[in-house]
């Protein structure tokens, strides 16, 4: 589950700016998640890219979502990079680095969790997946709000704790040490090596 590597969270002129967010907090991210998308690759695992966006029509979008703090761009504005958090808009496309390849799953998501609103539990259902391994942005909210889903729905999770980030770096590590706590009572993290090294 490759959670949200959106031009829009990770570049200038995106939705992430808009909030206020220094974006270059999510880079430390980028390679780690390409090393796990190239092994997960090699080992012939399933991959989905999610991407948190709206239908232009913004009819997806809960009025709540787009007039929530005070942002520069609210969703659905014009940004350089298209309609802010727009589906289809350069903005909501991912990052060069991390591009899907064909054949790959690509969901667009209107919430923070991957599950809501879409198609997910179907797929996994179908795929007869029982173990998810996690990186993207932000650790916080959409990677966590997706593990808790999973939780929920009894999938074991795993996040690679260098593959995540957040645009304030002790929200990443509060989040993966919730995630862990208690025996796991979200799930588990490692950083890639250690993945690798198992598998
Ligand atoms: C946010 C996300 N932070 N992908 N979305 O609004 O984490």
């Amino acid at each position: 589950m490759m959670i949200d590597m959106q031009r829009d969270f990770l570049e200038p002129g995106g939705f992430g700016e808009s909030l206020g967010n220094d974006v270059s907090h999510l880079r430390a991210a980028v390679a780690p998640a390409r090393a796990l998308l190239d092994w997960a690759r090699a080992q012939g695992l399933r991959i989905v890219h999610t991407k948190e966006c709206h239908r232009p029509d913004l009819s997806d979008c809960p009025p709540a979502k787009r007039e929530r703090g005070l942002p520069s761009q609210r969703i659905g504005d014009p940004g350089p990079m298209g309609r802010i958090l727009i589906d289809g808009e350069p903005g909501s496309d991912f990052i060069p680095e991390l591009s899907p390849l064909p054949g790959e799953c690509v969901l667009a998501k209107p919430g923070k969790g991957a599950f809501y609103g879409t198609e997910l539990s179907r797929l996994l259902t179908d795929w007869g997946v029982e173990r998810l391994i996690f990186a993207g942005v932000t650790t916080e909210v959409c990677v966590q709000s997706t593990m808790r889903e999973a939780n929920d729905r009894g999938y074991d999770s795993l996040l690679v704790s260098d593959a995540t980030a957040s645009y304030f770096p002790h929200f990443r590590d509060s989040a993966i040490e919730m995630i862990v706590a208690q025996g796991g009572i979200v799930g588990w993290a490692a950083p890639f090596a250690l993945l690798q090294a198992a598998g």
